[in-house]
């Protein structure tokens, strides 16, 4: 971690219902029967069946950029043109020269997508989940999209448990917040729910608790990977270290998601 590129897995959560605000900027600007995806970067891709949510940053801007005919993405310029040069999206002949060249459809704060409805591949919530705000996603990061994994993430389950408790203060429905936290993973220290467990076993309250959070999540890393077994999905009963790959490979080779170094 920290040192060369970071080979994260590009996720694509496709958008089944915008916001009242994008559906307002969108209409007229894309097919009607365009597929557009919200792609966040993870590198616990074993995890993706415990999705509750995803998070933008509000105050980060957003761009929705044209993947091929009828398909779009919802990540930041500077992933965007990341994934430009590892070719993912654009076809050669319209290769972008500078960042301004792409392929851009319209820009706006990630304050704006929040509430929009989306599909989660893997997840068990299958009735689609929501765009929600978290302060500490970097938009220097990744592609300033996080999907959420509250079982297994401590800064997942600490900004989650702040929205529903403070649904109002952020402009949320509480229902948006208030999804099912399903067990994925067994690890022989903190049981099944890796992430809430350390969670109160370091008396973190809110996101704002950083020194907390970032002990917790070098924890719940290493547990995870070097202790962890899936409790659920088509490697249950395995080792998280012998499947992470397999996971990943079957999600690439699907369709519903694609390699993205940073
Ligand atoms: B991980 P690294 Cl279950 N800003 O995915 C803030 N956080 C970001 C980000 C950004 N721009 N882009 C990605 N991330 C998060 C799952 C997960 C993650 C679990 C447990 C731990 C974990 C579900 N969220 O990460 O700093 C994403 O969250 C802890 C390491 O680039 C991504 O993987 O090494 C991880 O941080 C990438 O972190």
């Amino acid at each position: 971690e920290g040192i060369g590129p970071q080979e994260y897995t590009a996720l694509k959560l496709q958008v089944k219902e915008w916001s009242p605000k994008v559906a307002d900027i969108v209409k007229g600007k894309i097919e009607d029967d365009a597929k557009v995806y919200f792609v966040p970067a993870t590198l616990r891709p074993e995890t993706m069946y415990g999705q509750t949510n995803c998070f933008v940053g509000p105050k980060i801007k957003y761009g929705l950029f044209k993947l091929k005919e009828k398909e779009y993405i919802v990540v930041t310029k500077r992933a965007a043109w990341n994934m430009a040069f590892q070719g993912h999206f654009f076809s050669s002949e319209s290769f972008p020269k500078s960042q301004d060249e792409l392929p851009l459809v319209f820009e706006a704060p990630g304050s704006d997508f929040i509430g929009t409805l989306i599909h989660a591949p893997l997840s068990f919530h299958t009735e689609g989940v929501y765009i929600l705000p978290m302060e500490g996603v970097s938009a220097a990061k990744g592609t300033g999209v996080v999907t959420s994994v509250p079982s297994d993430s401590p800064d997942d389950y600490a900004t989650l448990m702040d929205l529903q408790k403070k649904a109002d203060f952020y402009g949320i429905k509480k229902e948006w917040a208030d999804k099912e936290i399903f067990p994925l993973i067994e690890t022989p220290t903190y049981g099944n729910l890796t992430a809430p467990t350390l969670v109160k076993q370091l008396k973190i309250n809110s996101p704002k608790d950083v020194n907390q959070l970032a002990q917790a999540k070098e924890l719940a890393y290493s547990e995870g990977f070097y202790k962890g077994k899936m409790i659920v999905g088509e490697y249950k009963g395995q080792p998280v270290q012998e499947v992470k790959d397999k996971i990943r490979q079957s999600l690439y080779a699907s369709g519903d998601a694609f390699p993205f170094a940073d």
